[in-house]
């Protein structure tokens, strides 16, 4: 009688055993599916352009930028300036494996057959003495034209022309610098708490600056300049970088494009094939723990995606 007891506990729990252990292991192949949409897929552009990478800085999100670059090709890759921050790799040498692997996936672009364009910003200025030369077939230039399917004609620009601070205050930037980096750092540590207690990327430093520079009307005022000058020079639309704010919208006509970065959203613009415009968040965690993620699982939120139909 007592042996009967046994078998059957025994014979339930292991049945139970392999339900729970058929329930994770369901769990991590259902996570492992929706965690990564693009595996084994590729998107193909007219054009992907991409600024503000900072390679060279703890903040520099190299690992995320890999991993769109391996699944969004383009007949066109604009690099629109801040690739390379000159400014704290002068302060304090920083260059990772992921930091040359980016590159080296650049110059593959190139080999592959993409045109690649690089445009100079302000953290990477030493790059302007070579406007007009190639790196391993990246043409380096002080600012280029990109033109829609459609036809329109695009200006494109890194933007730190535009920002006064840049221009009349050198030093100022430079100590604004400084504290940037120390908010990047903390936000660096805010995710990784997050992504512990199985939440989403979510940047404190660009919430933060949103809120700041929102007050002091730096945006618009940058926006404004930016798509003015566009106009001025006959162009239909401008695609520029250098605030760190991904947009697409209309300023008095002229298609105002700003393609974000990879220290904070994580964003890039891309032209589709069929000539529309959109705004890529890439927010797809890459070290994280997947069954706590699933297991934790909170409503999905996604940055909203502006896009334009041209
Ligand atoms: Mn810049």
């Amino acid at each position: 009688m007592k042996n009967t007891v046994l078998q059957r506990l025994l014979i339930v729990s292991s049945i139970s055993h392999t339900a729970c252990l058929s329930y994770v292991i369901l769990q991590m192949h259902v996570l492992l599916c929706e965690s990564q949409p693009s595996f084994g897929e590729c998107m193909h552009y007219r054009a992907v352009f991409i600024s503000d990478l900072h390679l060279g800085t703890p903040g520099c999100q190299a690992e995320a930028l890999l991993d769109f670059l391996k699944s969004h090709t383009s007949d066109t890759l604009y690099l629109v300036g801040d690739i390379v921050d000159g400014w704290q790799l002068r302060r304090k040498w920083y260059w990772p494996q992921a930091h040359n692997d980016v590159v080296q996936k650049l110059l593959r672009r190139v080999r592959k057959g993409s045109r690649v364009v690089y445009i100079p910003g302000n953290h990477d200025e030493f790059a302007r003495d070579f406007v007009e030369h190639h790196f391993g077939g990246i043409e380096v230039m002080e600012e280029a034209t990109h033109t829609l399917l459609d036809g329109r004609k695009l200006w494109l620009i890194h933007g730190d022309y535009f920002d006064a601070v840049v221009q009349y205050a050198k030093w100022l930037a430079y100590v604004g610098d400084s504290l940037y980096e120390l908010t990047l750092r903390l936000n660096r540590h805010f995710n990784r708490l997050r992504a512990r207690l199985g939440m989403r990327y979510w940047s404190l430093s660009a919430y933060l600056k949103g809120k700041v520079k929102k007050a002091l009307n730096f945006v618009t005022d940058f926006e404004n300049a930016v798509a003015h000058e566009a106009q001025k020079r006959g162009y239909q639309g401008v695609v520029c970088g250098h605030i760190h704010r991904a947009e697409i919208r209309m300023i008095n006509g002229i298609l105002y494009c700003n393609d974000g970065d990879w220290v904070e959203s994580r964003s890039a613009l891309v032209e589709h094939v069929d000539g529309h415009l959109e705004l890529i968040f890439w927010d797809q965690e890459l070290d994280f723990t997947p069954v706590k993620i699933k297991l934790l699982q909170e409503p999905a939120v996604v940055p909203e995606p502006a896009s334009l139909v041209s």
